[in-house]
């Protein structure tokens, strides 16, 4: 229950579930919609009830990017001052897992919004692109970064260049989506995803987000120092004394997460 008017927004035993809701335009992320998002997203991430968040759209489309009417008389100067889609990084500081759960088009800034989650659980019908260079525009949340980190630069640049869009299949064979299902199941899996994460220790989990996420930004040799440093600290956890005792006692661990 909440006051949104772009999204709607409810728990699911440990997973919150934001559905990005502006049907009749296809879902575009207006600055209303991305600050409901963010607002969404922060108060799940200090739930301590909830252990991970699916953020997904409808059956026909996830989001188709930027809201264009919006951007019609944008500026340089004007967009510069207010650091027009600078509240896009909100996302990266989420600590829990965020998986989206993508049907139908993920297109320009739907698709970047799909990239910012941890996961990507696809339909077999999800189409994503980068149609931005249609609109003499190039992706502005990160598209051009992301994608090159994950497919490699030969596609990014044919997705980017082209603005032509790919299927789900496309997608995970690429690595950008882990796994694919038919339409009607993809909501359903994000949510079981969502609560198996949410069953583990929360600090647990948090630091292997942390972890993976030190990919992007560290060197191999930084990035593994980070990774063992990390790892190192998780012995004074209870849970990670937990984890290590109910395995010898041959039973189900019971996280405390502290
Ligand atoms: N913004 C605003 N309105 C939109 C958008 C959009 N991105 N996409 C669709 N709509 C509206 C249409 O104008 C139409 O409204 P109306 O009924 O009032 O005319 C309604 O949604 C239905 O759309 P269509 O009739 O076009 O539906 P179709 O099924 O024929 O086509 C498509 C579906 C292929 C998805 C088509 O709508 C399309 O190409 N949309 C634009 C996709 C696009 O170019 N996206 C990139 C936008 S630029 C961008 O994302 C820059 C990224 C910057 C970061 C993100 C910042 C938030």
């Amino acid at each position: 229950v909440s006051n949104y008017e772009n999204i709607l927004t409810e728990s699911h035993d440990k997973v919150g579930l934001i559905t990005l809701n502006r049907p009749k335009a296809l879902n575009a992320l207006s600055s209303d919609l991305f600050h409901e998002v963010n607002d969404a997203l922060k108060k799940f991430d200090d739930d301590s009830s909830i252990g991970a968040i699916v953020i997904t759209g409808n059956e026909r489309v996830f989001s188709a990017g930027a809201d264009i009417k919006e951007m019609a008389d944008k500026t340089f100067s004007k967009s510069y001052v207010t650091n027009f889609l600078g509240h896009w990084g909100e996302i990266n500081n989420i600590k829990k897992p965020v998986i989206a759960a993508v049907n139908g088009f993920a297109l320009g800034g739907g698709c970047e919004l799909a990239m910012s989650c941890d996961i990507i659980y696809a339909g077999e019908t999800a189409k994503f692109g980068q149609p931005e260079i249609k609109l003499g525009l190039i992706p502005g949340a990160g598209g051009t970064q992301r994608l090159t980190r994950v497919v490699g630069k030969s596609k990014a640049m044919e997705m980017v260049l082209s603005g032509r869009t790919f299927t789900a299949l496309e997608a995970e064979q690429w690595g950008l989506v882990s796994k694919v299902f038919p339409v009607g199941e993809v909501l359903e899996k994000s949510i079981e995803l969502g609560q198996e994460l949410a069953g583990f220790s929360q600090p647990v989990i948090q630091a292997a987000k942390e972890s993976v996420n030190a990919a992007y930004e560290l060197s191999l040799r930084e990035g593994c120092r980070f990774e063992r440093r990390i790892f190192q600290a998780l012995f004074s956890l209870n849970d990670s004394k937990e984890g290590r005792i109910a395995f010898e006692q041959k039973r189900e661990p019971k996280w405390t997460h502290d």
